[in-house]
């Protein structure tokens, strides 16, 4: 028989969704288990070989947990606001909506091909309006816990997308959607409080089995510090410089200070003589963008303001400078300078000539200290040049100092996060419209949860006004409308959410994705989450990843789920590449799946994408090697239709250890997520099994269908029906293994028949007396030594004798 993919595919596709194959109950006889892929953008370029190695690697897990006995939530939808559509829409006149549908039909429809278990009824678009109710309902729940809330303030802006940036979406100071660099704008915005969940969000790390790597990178970017804020009185003035500093220790090494070119008190601490100056860089400083000016290696700028503060412990007068890289939002926004122990200050102190007092010496030696210092010296030591904390470890000095700061009401210890507050508001269309009015009489009124969803209106432009307001802005019908509270006129919000606001809680609608009065029954959810495990790319470490669990701890706050953590377990998928580069559209190196599927089958393709190599390292792709695979299921088809009739319902002792041996590895490789290596132990198994004289047996045959099933589903529902077995192959059970078999250490064991020697055979080790049973009786001596006597009584002495009492 030839194994004829395309045909074997379309008929169990069609089985699979005659029988509703793939729909997820709550089923009490089988634990949970919730298997989720990070939901993709409808793009309009639909899916590649490259998006297919995450998708193959979710749905292998989902099908190898369902055969060991879950029920497995393995949910799809569209995370379908976002900037592309609209880009498309400006582009081409097309309504985002039109263009969201058609690009979602195609990637529904690769999906499929795919032969992917995802329950297509609980099928979610974060576009559609039963979806972004409940996503304006939850802002609705954040500003009401005064999570959300407007502030004005310079924002990242893209002159390109004519839109706010959150810090996120800054990556190397450029847009990270078109890569323009990124200015500061002035402007009032909708932020999210999320720094009030800085500590949990960190804290709460711990309790993930996430992959290190992004654990860390989550950790670094809310990048707690701990501190003391320190006052610093001014010459000449009742007002205080307060400064943060993680290194209190080095107090008397402070020879000047800086304020931000934006901070409050520059223009009274600047002196007449020094305005220009001071006023001309401040204006350079605002066109800057954030990385731009923390840039390490850049030569340092600044300017003096004529100003002085006075040390509060040696009393001296210390020059006060501004310059760009003090960043207003960090801290305080004025820095005590170092430059003998921080590196940017001695830059900064040997560009402008200031004074570098070295205050910690490795041995407390104030010897090895006049020597010229050619960078910042940072590491732990003993303080020197310290008055009466001379002698102190840095560590004794950070606690005695702030002690004493404390008591004379000039200190006090606190804790700098690097996360900021969430720019939660875009001057775009293809968003969800933030639900709140703005009243003359009331003003920000929160629109009542009964008229929700606000429907985003038709427009007819959607190109961004560039005025900092949405093209919702230009519409009167929607802009005018009445106050929920007093029934005044009043004007809707017309910025939009950012394209991560639908993504922040999708997993949670997976759960019940059809309500209509609630965003989610509570039990309902409270059954399928956490999600146990999450696949996607690690591009998403931070930005989706971390807003999501931000919203998860809200609503847990809030009372509507009793969870914390919405991933308990994360997996990343490593990237296609094609000539060495990630495969995009942009770069013209994708490899469709179409012509693959045509060609070989799904099957095939899935296979090969998890034999490229370990699934957690880009992989190149190698159109060759997917021939191989397609001939080692070929290969395997045939066997299983050659084998199939007539089969032998147990196998020999030998057939017994293969078998057994293939599904310890198997297994063992397929739960620590080695998905290529389980690749070869197949072809390994079916290369020995061709190779036998003796016809394969039935558990054979079957533990073979039931472990490939999950790689390739289709030819394993086939062959499952060529083994003549009910029902589909998900409802069987995942092999168990025999450890007896496992054992390598073969001896010769004498066989007697009535104390007569009859054979030696081989056999393992510590073999239970059964599997030693089943070989001794297939010897051919011994059946004829036995023949039609009865068996009175066998003995069994574990790695020595086998006798047989026969009367
Ligand atoms: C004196 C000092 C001496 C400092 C020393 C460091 C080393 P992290 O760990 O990143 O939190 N700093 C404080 N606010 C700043 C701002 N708005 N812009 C730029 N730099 C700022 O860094 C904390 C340190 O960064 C603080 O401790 C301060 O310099 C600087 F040997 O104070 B330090
Ligand atoms: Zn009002």
């Amino acid at each position: 028989m030839n194994y004829d993919a395309t045909s074997i595919e379309e008929k169990w596709r069609t089985i699979w969704s005659k029988t509703a194959q793939h729909d997820v109950h709550k089923d009490a006889t089988r634990p949970k288990y919730y298997c989720l892929d990070m939901f993709p953008y409808p793009s309009g370029s639909g899916l590649h070989v490259g998006h297919w190695r995450g998708y193959v690697l979710s749905d292998v897990w989902s099908r190898y947990k369902r055969l060991t006995g879950y029920e497995v939530l393995h949910p799809m939808g569209w995370d379908a606001f976002g900037l592309p559509a609209e880009n498309d829409a400006i582009k081409k006149g097309i309504h985002p909506a039109i263009g969201t549908a058609r690009n979602i039909a195609n990637f529904k429809d690769q999906l499929q091909r795919m032969g992917a278990m995802f329950d297509w009824t609980r099928e979610i678009n974060t576009s559609s309006p039963e979806y972004y109710k409940w996503t304006q309902w939850i802002f609705l729940q954040l500003y009401d816990m005064g999570l959300a809330y407007r502030k004005e303030m310079p924002i990242n802006w893209c002159p390109s997308c004519k839109t706010g940036l959150a810090n996120e979406e800054v990556v190397d100071g450029a847009c990270e959607r078109c890569g323009t660099p990124v200015t500061k704008r002035n402007m009032n915005q909708w932020m999210l409080r999320i720094t009030a969940y800085a500590e949990r969000l960190l804290e709460d790390l711990e309790t993930l089995e996430w992959p290190e790597k992004v654990k860390k990178m989550q950790a670094n970017w809310i990048g707690r510090s701990v501190g003391a804020e320190l006052e610093f009185s001014i010459e000449h003035s009742s007002e205080k410089i307060v400064v943060f500093t993680t290194r209190p220790d080095t107090l008397y090494g402070v020879t000047y200070m800086v304020l931000a070119p934006e901070h409050p008190l520059v223009q009274k601490l600047t002196t007449p003589e020094y305005a220009s100056v001071v006023a001309e860089y401040v204006t350079q400083t605002l066109v800057k963008s954030q990385l731009a000016r923390q840039q390490v290696d850049k030569t340092k700028t600044g300017v003096f303001t004529g100003g002085y503060a006075i040390h509060p412990l040696s009393g001296e007068k210390i020059p006060v400078w501004i310059a760009d890289y003090v960043l207003m939002d960090y801290g305080t926004g004025a820095i005590m300078a170092v430059p003998a122990h921080d590196q940017r200050d001695f830059e900064f102190a040997r560009q402008f000539d200031l004074p570098v007092v070295r205050v910690i010496s490795a041995d407390g030696d104030s010897d090895d200290v006049d020597d010229e210092m050619e960078a910042a010296q940072t590491n732990d030591g003993v303080l020197i040049h310290s008055g009466p904390y001379n002698g102190l470890s840095v560590d004794e000095a950070k606690q005695k100092l702030v002690d004493d700061l404390v008591v004379q009401g000039i200190a006090k210890r606190t804790v700098g996060y690097k996360l900021r507050d969430w720019v939660f508001a875009r001057q775009r269309y293809w968003g969800e419209p933030i639900p709140v009015v703005h009243c003359e009489q009331c003003g920000i009124v929160p629109v009542k949860e009964e008229d929700l969803p606000i429907l985003l209106p038709d427009v007819e432009r959607y190109e961004p006004t560039g005025t900092g307001e949405s093209p919702l802005a230009a519409i009167e019908s929607f802009v005018n409308t009445t106050c929920p509270t007093c029934g005044g006129p009043a004007k809707r919000e017309t910025d939009t959410m950012p394209q991560w606001a639908g993504s922040c809680w999708y997993f949670l609608r997976f759960a019940d994705p059809h309500n209509e009065s609630k965003p989610f029954d509570r039990d309902k959810v409270d059954y399928w989450l956490p999600v146990d495990m999450y696949i996607g790319g690690v591009e998403h470490a931070v930005l989706h990843l971390l807003y999501a669990r931000f919203f998860t701890k809200v609503l847990y706050d809030r009372n509507v789920i009793g969870f914390k953590e919405p991933f308990t377990r994360l997996f990343n998928q490593g990237m296609m590449t094609l000539h060495g580069a990630k495969m995009s559209k942009s770069k013209g190196n994708v490899v469709s799946p179409e012509e693959l599927v045509e060609k070989y089958g799904t099957d095939t393709l899935r296979m090969y994408e998890l034999f490229v190599g370990p699934p957690e390292i880009d992989a190149e792709w190698n159109p060759r090697a997917i021939e191989g695979v397609h001939r080692f299921l070929t290969k395997t088809y045939r066997l299983i239709a050659d084998s199939a009739e007539g089969a032998p319902k147990e196998g020999s002792t030998n057939l017994r250890k293969l078998r057994h041996r293939f599904v310890q590895q198997v297994t063992e490789r397929i739960v620590s997520f080695r998905f290529n290596t389980v690749v070869s132990a197949f072809m390994e198994f079916i290369t020995a099994l061709i190779e036998q004289d003796e016809k394969i047996d039935d558990m054979t045959l079957q533990t073979l269908v039931i472990c490939l099933a999950p790689l390739a589903p289709h030819l394993g529902e086939e062959a499952w029906q060529l083994l003549h077995k009910n029902g589909s192959v998900f409802d069987a059970q995942w092999p168990q293994v025999d450890e007896q078999y496992l054992l390598d250490e073969t001896i010769t064991l004498i066989v007697q028949v009535n104390g007569k020697i009859r054979d030696r055979i081989d056999v393992e080790r510590e073999s239970h007396q059964d599997a030693v049973r089943q070989v001794v009786f297939e010897s051919t001596h011994v059946q004829s030594a036995i023949k039609e006597k009865t068996i009175v009584k066998e003995i069994y002495v574990p790695g020595r004798i086998y006798n047989i009492v026969i009367k």
